[in-house]
């Protein structure tokens, strides 16, 4: 017994110390959910990929002598096989945190699933308001469309749009959310309104809209959609003979390589608002572009930059936690202090990212994004 003792101490010391796991264990299991299949898999996969170089990073640094095992799941953008995803990977994976999913609509759905069991979920892509208010287990480091999109229409009416008419889709969570804080920021800003019509995200014909839109001779062309009727919406109003004295304008959901593989010029002058930019020339982010072009050859985009920082905060969170325990994660979280590329990383004791600067405004040219015009 007398032997013994030193023993015990030290392996209490050990265990309340932060790195109490530090030593050796089986991997720890941590779960993402993201769309990989679908009309909207290249979101996902964006998302998918930022995630996998970071957890190699972090793998290979360790976390606390542990590494993580990631284990994604395919959304399809589906609602139940969102639960069912998140279901599954707490049952069976037994799953310490979860990142994802992809649209703020499999958040409404799967995060009161990760919240009820107390597990942390956090959104890296889920910009609609309303989505840390679904339980005290929700994050997100995604900035929420309120942070973005008004410094996208300062830009607008900075450069002489006084007009605005406004396209969402009525058919999506992320969209409609979209389209409200257009609207309100537009307001605020003091542009007039002339017009407000709506689509289904399936929707492939919008001449109806478009025709009543363009009679009103708006400056700009505010659309709250995802990336292919985004697409879809400019290219029929190309057709319709909008021409570049008319500005258009995307939310978070057009802020995707897509929208130029899609609708090629005919996007062109399209401006969005974004957290990120692939140029954003300090040392993390140009080391994380060329990482990332290394492994996947192509330029990463928002999505992947967001799941890059995503996963190291998680990784930070459980180091610092101590203990692959998910309440202790959940506090952890909550003491967030992370330089990403994305910038400096804290979060509102709502879990919102704190920090609302360094969003740039990109416009479309020849296909790909690049900064806006000052
Ligand atoms: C949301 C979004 C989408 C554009 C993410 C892909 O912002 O659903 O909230």
């Amino acid at each position: 017994m007398m032997l013994r003792r030193p023993l015990l101490a030290a392996a209490l010391a050990l265990a309340l110390s932060p790195s109490a796991f530090a030593q050796s264990g089986p991997p720890i299991p941590v779960g993402s959910v993201e769309i990989l299949t679908g009309p909207n898999a290249a979101y996902g996969t964006a998302i998918r990929d930022g995630l996998q170089l970071a957890l190699e990073e972090v793998n290979a640094q360790g976390v606390g002598g542990r590494k993580i095992a990631l284990t994604v799941e395919d959304s399809a953008g589906n609602k139940d096989q969102d639960i069912n995803a998140v279901r599954k990977l707490i049952g069976r994976d037994k799953v310490v945190a979860i990142i994802g999913p992809t649209l703020s609509e499999e958040m409404f759905a799967a995060g009161p699933v990760a919240n009820e069991r107390k597990i942390p979920i956090i959104g890296s892509s889920t910009t609609a308001a309303g989505i840390t208010g679904i339980g005290p287990y929700v994050f997100r480091t995604s900035l929420p469309e309120s942070d973005v999109v008004p410094v996208t229409l300062a830009y607008a009416k900075a450069h002489g749009v006084k007009s605005i008419a406004l396209l969402y889709a009525n058919d999506s969570v992320f969209s409609k959310s979209s389209f409200d804080v257009m609207k309100a920021s537009a307001e605020k800003a003091g542009l007039s309104i002339l017009g407000v019509e709506s689509f289904a995200s399936r929707d492939t014909d919008f001449s109806a809209q478009l025709t009543k839109v363009r009679a009103l001779r708006p400056d700009a062309v505010a659309i709250a959609a995802l990336v292919e009727p985004t697409a879809g919406v400019v290219l029929q109003a190309r057709q319709l003979g909008f021409g570049r004295e008319t500005m258009f304008i995307g939310g978070n959901g057009a802020n995707a390589p897509k929208l130029g593989e899609i609708a090629g010029s005919a996007a062109d002058g399209l401006i969005v608002g974004s957290p990120w930019f692939v140029g954003k020339d300090d040392p993390a982010n140009q080391a994380f572009v060329a990482k990332f072009r290394a492994k996947y050859g192509r330029d990463p985009d928002q999505f992947s930059a967001q799941a890059y920082d995503c996963m190291h905060i998680l990784a930070d969170a459980i180091a610092r936690a101590g203990a692959a325990d998910p309440a202790k994660i959940h506090d952890a979280l909550l003491a967030t202090k992370y330089d990403g590329v994305m910038g400096p990383f804290t979060f509102t004791p709502g879990r919102d990212p704190a920090s609302t600067e360094g969003v740039v405004v990109l416009a479309m040219q020849g296909g790909k994004f690049g900064i806006a015009s000052q």
